[in-house]
C-alpha cells in the first residue's frame, strides 16, 4: 500500500537497529532482529497498514574508526564500503526496508545537533572536568573500545570499557579494571579533558512511570529495566575526544564529537522524516501519528529502554516514543554466542551464496522464540 494519509491511525514506523558499518551482516544479526522486523512489517502491510519500515548504517563510534585505520582507509569511505555492502546482502535476503539511510548523513548530524542544543537549553546537558585514559605511547585519547579490561560488576575478562558483554552493563570512562590501550597494548595514563553529560538520573521518575504504563512493552523486560533505576542511573558522558563522530556545536567544544549512542537512535527519526519528505509528506506528523516499534537484539536493552525514551522526553516529546520494543536474544554457535567482535559467526553472504533465502529465513522463523531467550 502506498504511504499517504499523515494522520492515519493505521500508520506504523519500524525501525531495525542500526547494524555498525564495520563488519560483515552475520545470521545472528537476522534472528535477532531483521528478520522479526521484516516479518512483520510485512505481515502489516497485507492487513492493510500503512508501515515504513527504515534502519540506517552505524558510522560513527570507535568501532568503525577503529577498523578504518587498521585497514588504513578514511572512515568516511570505509563505512561507505559497508553501508552498499550491507544493503546488498539484505536485499538478497528479501528484507524490505523502505529506507536504508547513514548515521553520517547531513539529515542525521543535523537532527542530532538540534536534539543537543535543545537539550542543553532544558538544562539537561551539563559539562564538567574528567580524567580520560590516553595512550601516551599512539599519542591519543583511549575512549570505550580503546581500552580493553575487566569489568568491575562481574569480573569477566576482556570486555571494551563502555560495556560488559557478559552482564550487560554499561560502564563509564574509568570504571572498566585492568586497563589496556587496544591498538598497542600498553596501560594508558589518566589525562583532563572536558566533557558534556546527559542527566539520565534525572528522567528516573518519569522513566518508571513511562515504563509502568506502556502496555505495549514486554513485562520481563520492563522489571529487569525498572531495577536498573532502582539502583540508580548515572549521567550520561556524551562526548568523545575523536574526531569521528557529530561535531559537538558549540564553539567551546571544538574538536569533540558526541558519543556515537547520541547520535545512532536519532537516526531513526532522521530516516523516517528524510524518506517520507521525498514523498512529499510531513515526515514528523507520520511519526507522530504512527504506531511506533524499535526492533532489538538483547544486548542493547539498556539504550532503548532507557537512553532513547529519556532522550526524546528531553525535547518535550517532540519525537513521539516507542510504543514497543521487541526484543530478541542471541542466536548460538555451538553453545556460543555469535558475535562479530569477537569473530566467531557464519556471515550472510557466505549463506546466502551457498543456499536460497528462503531456506535461511524459514529455519531461522522456525526456531525463533517469542521471548528474548537464545536459540
Ligand atoms: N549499532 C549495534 C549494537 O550495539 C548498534 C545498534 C544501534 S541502534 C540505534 O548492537
Ligand atoms: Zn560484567
Amino acid at each position: 500500500m502506498s504511504i499517504q494519509d499523515n494522520n492515519s491511525n493505521l500508520n506504523i514506523t519500524v525501525t531495525s537497529a542500526l547494524p555498525y558499518a564495520n563488519g560483515e551482516i552475520h545470521i545472528g544479526h537476522i534472528v535477532s532482529t531483521y528478520l522479526p522486523a521484516d516479518v512483520f512489517t510485512r505481515y502489516s502491510r497485507l492487513n492493510g497498514f500503512n508501515v515504513i519500515h527504515v534502519c540506517a548504517t552505524d558510522d560513527f563510534g570507535t568501532p568503525n574508526l577503529i577498523q578504518s585505520e587498521k585497514e588504513g582507509k578514511t572512515p568516511e569511505e570505509y563505512v561507505k564500503y559497508w553501508h552498499y555492502r550491507d544493503l546488498e546482502d539484505f536485499k538478497k535476503l528479501g528484507i524490505s526496508f523502505d529506507y536504508f539511510h547513514q548515521t553520517s548523513s547531513k539529515e542525521n548530524i543535523e537532527l542530532t545537533q538540534e536534539f543537543f542544543r535543545k537539550l542543553l537549553q532544558n538544562n539537561h546537558i551539563f559539562n564538567k572536568k574528567i580524567h580520560q585514559p590516553y595512550c601516551e605511547n599512539d599519542k591519543k585519547f583511549l575512549p570505550d573500545r580503546y581500552v580493553v579490561g575487566t569489568c568491575p560488576i562481574c569480573r569477566t575478562k576482556d570486555q571494551y570499557s563502555d560495556g560488559c558483554e557478559k552482564c550487560g552493563r554499561t560502564l563509564q570512562s574509568g570504571e572498566i579494571l585492568e586497563p589496556h590501550c587496544s591498538i598497542c597494548g600498553s596501560v594508558p595514563v589518566m589525562r583532563e579533558s572536558i566533557h558534556y553529560f546527559f542527566r539520565l538520573s534525572a528522567f528516573s521518575e518519569k522513566l518508571k512511570k513511562w515504563l509502568q504504563t506502556n502496555q505495549g512493552l514486554k513485562p520481563e523486560i520492563k522489571n529487569y529495566v525498572l531495577n536498573w533505576i532502582k539502583n540508580g542511573l548515572k549521567d550520561w558522558d556524551i562526548t568523545r575526544d575523536i574526531k569521528w563522530g557529530v561535531p559537538i556545536p558549540l564553539k567551546e567544544a571544538r574538536g569533540k564529537v558526541l558519543y556515537g549512542w547520541f547520535d545512532n537512535h536519532l537516526c531513526y527519526i532522521s530516516s523516517a522524516v528524510h524518506y517520507l519528505s521525498g514523498k512529499g509528506l510531513d515526515g514528523k506528523s507520520f511519526w507522530n501519528s504512527s504506531k511506533i516499534y524499535h526492533f532489538i537484539g538483547k544486548d542493547i536493552i539498556y539504550h532503548h529502554y532507557l537512553f532513547l525514551p529519556a532522550m526524546r522526553m528531553g525535547v518535550e516529546e517532540e519525537y513521539k516514543l516507542p510504543d514497543f520494543i521487541p526484543v530478541r536474544g542471541h542466536l548460538m554457535l555451538q553453545g556460543k554466542k555469535i558475535s562479530k567482535s569477537r569473530d566467531w559467526y557464519i556471515s550472510l553472504r557466505d549463506f546466502l551464496n551457498g543456499f536460497p533465502a528462503d531456506y535461511l529465513r524459514y529455519y531461522c522463523l522456525a526456531i525463533t522464540p517469542y521471548s528474548q531467550d537464545d536459540v
